[in-house]
Formats: C-alpha cells, structure tokens, sequence
C-alpha cells in the first residue's frame, strides 16, 4: 500500500474537522505523528487535505508563515533590539498577544508631538477602487509616517521586526491616530477582501496584511478598549502596551473582527504597523 492510498477519507475528514475546531496546524501534525505517521507523510497530508477543503469552498488559502514573537518556549519576557517587553496575554483564536511597554513613555509622546501637526481626518479604503475616502465608521484624525523617516520611527520599526520576527521592509509606514471624545472606529478587519474588485491594486504593493499591532501612546481616561466582538475580548489602551494580532487568510474564521471602542472621556492616540506578505513599496 502507497502512502497515498493509506490517507483514508476518514483520516481527510478528521483533518478538516480539527482544523474547523481551531486547533493550529503543529497540534494536528503532533496528533498524527504521536499515531505513528511519519513528519513528511502527515505534513503532505495535512497541505493537501485542506487546500482541496479550502479550494472547494472558495475560500482563500492561508499563508504558512506569520508574524509571531518567541513565545513557543513560554517566554513572558522578550528582549526586541535590546528592549525588554513583557507579554501580558495570549490567545490563539483569534492569534492575539498583548505586550507590556513596548514603547517608553518618553517614545510615545514623541511620537505624538511628531504626528500632532499633521494629523487629517481619518480615511478608510473604498473597496470598489482600492483607494480611500471619509467614512462614519472612523472618526478618528490620522496620518502615516514613510517607513524609516526619522530616527524614531526606525528605531520602532527596528524593535517590531525583531519582536514579531518580520522584515522590517514588509511593514507598512506608522500610522498614528487620535481619539477625541465620542470618536471609535467601528468594527472590521484589517485584510484586504479579494472580493472586493480594488483588492488586486493594493495588494500590487506588497501582498496581503497578516498581521497588524495597535500601540498605545496614552492611556485615556475612560473608553477606547481595543474590542474583538467574535470572542468577547476588550484590550484596555495603557500607555506604552500593545496589541498585536494576526490573520493567516483574508477570512473571517481568523475571528479577527475588531474596532476601537468609543473614547468616553480624554483623548486616545495610537500608532499602528500593519505587516505584510512581501516588500511593502
Ligand atoms: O485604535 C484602536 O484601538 C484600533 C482599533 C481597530 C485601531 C485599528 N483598528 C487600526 O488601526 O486598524
Ligand atoms: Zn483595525
């Protein structure tokens, strides 16, 4: 018996179902080799099981690799460039991982004086062309920094590739953001949709986001948790801390759904980089 033939429909439709339950791909493979399966075996198995289940539903399928910091061993403490940042929570569905002073009090407010002055209306992307437009959906004021163009924003972009062990080329330039009183941003994900017919346009620049960290420059007073609705998470926005979360596909199932909870009372200023597949240009 081929190796092939010895991959039973059943064993295809336990694979799918432990992928549907969430459970991520090194557990399944741990199951089948624990089973006997050998590693190349149970790997081929795994890739061709799910690209069919996936192709045949029309859905996309999704990147093997991501961004993601040195936390396999445990570790709740990780040094990024020289820089000790704690990881307060973990989660993975949706992947989410909150860090603890990633940022100085002293860089956030540079960062913020650095934005103030040039901060517009917030735009979000119209679908049908891939460019971008006022939207009530996002009431905050924004502006995006060139990736490395000062000091600051490199010395950032430095600490964040060694932290989620992503090139620093593949991030898209520091957007900062403020919230006034009232102002959230309601829920959405970060992906860019294929349906949507500007998608091709804007993934020309550097393939799809995979992951996107939101960094607390203040902490307001009241209001402006970053929220995940499809599980019930509320980040608390502290000066200096982090979220971080990433999507392996262009797809709901990710349960990366999220928006930034009206601000109640103070300002909310965040900066966000959002990570790409290849060379963002
Ligand atoms: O400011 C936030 O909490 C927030 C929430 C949702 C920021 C973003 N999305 C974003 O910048 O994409
Ligand atoms: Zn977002």
């Amino acid at each position: 018996m081929t190796t092939t033939t010895a991959i039973t429909p059943e064993l295809r439709a336990w694979i799918v179902a432990q992928a549907e339950a969430g459970f991520p791909p090194e557990d399944v493979l741990a199951a089948m080799k624990k089973s006997g399966w050998p590693e190349d075996v149970a790997i081929e198995a795994m890739e061709s099981t799910l690209t069919e289940h996936l192709k045949a539903k029309g859905r996309p399928i999704p990147s093997l690799e991501l961004p993601e910091p040195a936390v396999e061993d445990g570790s709740t403490c990780l040094l990024a460039d020289g820089h000790e940042v704690k990881v307060l929570m973990s989660m993975q569905l949706p992947r989410v991982i909150v860090f603890g002073g990633l940022l100085t009090h002293a860089e956030c407010d540079e960062m913020v004086e650095l934005a103030r002055g040039r901060l517009t209306r917030s735009e979000t992307v119209v679908n049908e062309t891939g460019g971008s437009e006022v939207n009530t959906a996002r009431t905050s004021d924004g502006m995006f920094f060139a990736r490395a163009e000062n000091a600051l924003c490199q010395r950032i972009e430095h600490r964040i590739a060694q932290l989620l062990r992503w090139p620093v080329k593949n991030g898209e330039g520091l957007q900062v953001l403020r919230y006034r009183p009232g102002a959230e941003y309601k829920p959405h994900h970060d992906y860019f949709d294929p349906v949507h017919p500007g998608t091709p346009t804007i993934l020309a620049r550097g393939g799809q986001r995979l992951g996107t960290l939101v960094m607390y420059l203040n902490s307001p007073v009241r209001g402006g948790a970053t929220t995940f609705p499809d599980v019930g998470l509320e980040v608390a926005p502290i000066k200096g801390n982090a979220v971080f979360f990433s999507y392996n596909a262009p797809h709901a199932s990710t349960k990366t759904l999220h928006g930034g909870a009206p601000v109640l009372e103070g300002e909310k200023w965040v900066a966000t980089k959002w990570l790409r597949e290849g060379e963002f240009v």
